[in-house]
């Protein structure tokens, strides 16, 4: 089944933020701050700006009637700073005015004194200072102090990874209007109505049942609206209520990229050791997590990030601590793979680096230690139906690793100026929310009198097809043709208290709720087939067709939707759905956190031109486990965005702020994002061919975010080729690989 949205996109008929229509009398917003990274405001004169032409109001805490606080999992965060300024990039207010033009003319003129504090950048500077988050979490798996005695080979080492902007193609937004009786509607770009539902209540002082939050689609989330969408929805409804007039807030690119966080940054230390059969016996990690000015969703990015620090390998002893450090930079927030990307870079570091010292291939060691069933996980949970050895060997005799490899030493043998590379990426990520409570769901369902059908649920379409996922889900469940169901909007009046769609569990969690629901509806109706069909026995609807043993009878859907509804029997229906077995304590750190795990492997093979720095891959291979697939074509593109998501994370994206906290690549012409030349030349793509899983729906795993880990493989199959350039080298381990990095490690003199 074609993706649904797949003819409204290409036609431009779909509607986004931007494209609803607009009411007369809309005033338009738009954020301030000013240019420090850490500041007490002194005085701010707004008399300028209020002057300009077309300017109706400034909006700053002042104006609040609930609280000025915006954070979700930890009250840190106000809407607007207050006294204070935490990050460059800060809002401290709003401009209303009748375009979004003459605000940004009136924000040229606001003045703002204020007296600059000391800016931290560096997440183990934080550490250093005290600046935390939240305490340390430490997870621990049998006693590494007791066996390093038995390590042929020990490492310590150090490992960066860099943030990643999401770029999503449209800017995060809201659009409110105010309604009778104090009530208000909101249109947000979000993952997560419910939190923006919430966060309106705290600071407009309103019971949530006077707050709509609808959301149609967004034009990219990737975690980057599962929480900051929520500060512009608030701001837009905060204006609305106050000048009880509809208030559209759409950010500027630019300054999206300023205010609004990214991926988290890490920095860690590890130490890895192996005996001879290249069985890793220890493993210690403590990671450095820039958390940013504000807690966010760093707490639970940062638990992810110790779920997947050993990936998909079994390792006996394990100690990993990590630490949310509080920085002077934006909040930094969920992004595709919430912390377990950074987790499985250390890991893959320091098996790269110890089998260079060792004198083998990383994949060598990768092999050796990938997850087996009955083996435990670091948090406790025991693996039952382990993918990573079926995917390994797959990817590894499908695409001949050891042909792949002998001709790349021959390449390299017989040419100087470009030096090929191969990384194997193994990936295991666990699916759930690591946060027990938020693995829930709700759908709702109305047939018609006509046999059509509406569906409702908590899941928010990002152009991850989740939609077409969930019509699917209900034309099987049915029985009728996928064409006769349409998806409603995401509403918080139609279905209350959902989680965000993220942590890809959107078509487990909401398909589930879904399913549940039209097997309801199949229960009350099917009698009633039964009755007009004068039968006892198992119907079945095919194709809109009421069968009987697998004969189409002469009932059609339609009659019987048209005869159960003279019959009194309600044609609507609400079900909830919630993931049965996962549990966890966080006072051990132990428990069975996620409804089962995804795996896969890639080949990734690059070619480094060692005159200019740059590079192309050449294929990516991927045997992927997808369970049993309810939507190849939407999977496939799942796998292959988040590939090329994930290489530009290891390649080009590079973000970088100066000591003052000012973000340096502030726009697209210097922060570089994968286009069509960074896509490799080849990807292919194999389906494993696995039983599926019971808790994914209909057996089709989720697709949303493992897939991106593949693109970690591009850091080290660039390495790969530098090391064959320059082999005396050790470079250190910095990710992103800019090109820039690559052509200083060509010729750096440092010896290994
Ligand atoms: N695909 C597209 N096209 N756009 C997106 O914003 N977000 C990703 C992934 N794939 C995203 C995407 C992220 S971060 C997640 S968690 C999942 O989709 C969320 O959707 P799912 O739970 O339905 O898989
Ligand atoms: N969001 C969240 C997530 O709140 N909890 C998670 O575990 C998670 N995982 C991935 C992406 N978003
Ligand atoms: Mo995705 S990071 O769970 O929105």
């Amino acid at each position: 089944m074609k993706n649904i949205d797949a003819r409204n996109h290409v036609q431009g008929k779909s509607i986004y933020l931007d494209d609803i229509p607009e009411i007369n009398g809309t005033l338009y917003a738009v954020p301030f701050d000013a240019p420090v990274g850490h500041a007490r405001i002194v005085k701010m004169d707004f008399t300028k700006a209020m002057n300009m032409p077309g300017i109706a109001r400034i909006i700053t805490a002042a104006d609040i009637p609930g609280e000025n606080q915006i954070g979700g999992i930890i009250p840190d965060e106000p809407l607007f700073a207050e006294g204070e300024i935490h990050f460059w990039g800060h809002p401290i207010g709003i401009i209303l005015g009748t375009s979004e033009y003459a605000c940004r003319k009136a924000r040229e003129v606001i003045e703002i004194e204020y007296e600059a504090l000391p800016v931290i950048t560096c997440p183990r500077e934080a550490q250093k200072q005290n600046h935390l988050i939240a305490p340390p979490r430490t997870f621990v798996l049998g006693d590494t102090s007791e066996h390093w005695a038995e390590c042929d080979y020990v490492l310590e080492g150090k490992a960066d990874v860099n943030g990643q902007e999401h770029l999503y193609i449209e800017t995060q937004g809201a659009y409110a209007r105010p309604k009778e009786d104090g009530c208000i509607w909101v249109a947000s770009s979000t993952q997560g109505p419910t939190a923006v539902q919430k966060a309106i209540r705290k600071v407009l002082n309103l019971p949530m049942h006077k707050i709509e939050v609808d959301t149609v689609r967004l034009g990219g989330g990737f975690g980057g609206k599962e929480d900051q969408a929520t500060a512009w929805a608030v701001m837009a409804a905060l204006a609305a209520h106050v000048v009880q007039k509809p208030v559209k807030l759409s950010l500027h690119r630019m300054d999206d990229m300023r205010m609004t966080g990214k991926r988290h940054p890490y920095s860690a230390d590890y130490k890895i050791g192996l005996n001879k059969d290249l069985k890793i016996l220890c493993y210690e990690a403590t990671f450095y997590q820039n958390a940013g000015a504000a807690a966010d969703l760093s707490t639970s990015v940062l638990e992810r990030t110790l779920f997947h620090c050993t990936n998909a390998y079994f390792i006996p002893n394990v100690k990993a601590t990590a630490y949310s450090c509080k920085t002077n930079l934006p909040p930094n927030t969920a992004f595709r793979g919430f912390g377990g990307p950074q987790g499985m870079f250390v890991i893959e570091a320091a098996i790269t680096k110890v089998a260079e010292q060792i004198g083998v291939t990383a994949d060598q060691i990768q092999k050796a230690n990938l997850v087996r069933n009955g083996d435990v996980f670091s948090y406790g949970q025991v693996i039952d139906k382990s993918e990573a050895h079926n995917s390994w060997n797959a990817c590894v005799n499908t695409y001949n690793l050891e042909k792949i490899q002998a001709e790349i030493r021959a390449f390299n043998q017989s040419n100087y100026r470009f030096k090929k590379g191969v990384a194997v990426q193994p990936i295991c990520f666990g699916i759930s929310f690591t946060n027990t409570m938020m693995n829930h769901a709700r759908a709702l369902v109305h047939i018609y009198q006509d046999g059509s059908v509406v569906v409702s649920t908590g899941a928010v379409e990002m152009g991850q097809g989740v939609n077409t996922k969930l019509a699917q889900v209900a034309a099987i469940t049915l029985g009728i043709p996928a064409s006769w169901i349409r998806l409603e909007s995401t509403n918080t009046l139609r279905v209350a208290n959902t989680s965000p769609t993220a942590a890809s569990a959107g078509a487990d969690l909401n398909g589930k709720a879904l399913q549940i629901a039209c097997q309801n509806l199949m229960d009350r109706m099917m009698p009633v087939a039964q009755a007009l069909l004068n039968t006892e026995a198992n119907l079945q609807i095919k194709d809109g067709v009421v069968h009987k043993d697998n004969e189409a009878t002469e009932l059609t859907w339609q009659q019987l939707v048209l005869q159960s509804f003279m019959r009194r029997i309600s044609l609507s229906e609400q079900a909830h759905y919630s993931t049965p077995v996962i549990q966890y304590d966080k006072t051990k750190e132990k428990g069975h956190p996620f409804a089962y795990h995804v795996y896969g492997t890639a080949i990734l093979v690059v070619t480094v031109d060692c005159l200019r720095g740059t590079y192309v891959f050449d294929e990516v291979n991927i045997v992927h486990d997808l369970g049993k697939t309810l939507n190849a074509d939407i999977d496939n593109g799942q796998i292959e965005g988040a590939l090329v998501q994930g290489i530009g994370w290891m390649t080009l994206e590079e973000i970088l702020f100066n000591d003052k906290g000012k973000l340096l690549t502030h726009a697209l012409s210097t922060y570089k994002i994968p286009d069509i030349y960074s896509v490799p030349l080849q990807i292919n793509i194999q389906h494993l061919d696995t039983p599926g899983h019971d808790l994914a729906i209909l057996k089709s795993k989720a697709v949303g975010e493992p897939p991106l880990m593949y693109g970690l493989g591009a850091y080290f199959a660039i390495r790969n080729a530098v090391k064959a350039f320059n082999p005396n080298h050790d470079p250190n381990i910095d990710a992103p690989y800019t090109p820039e990095k690559v052509l200083m490690d060509l010729y750096s003199k440092r010896k290994a």
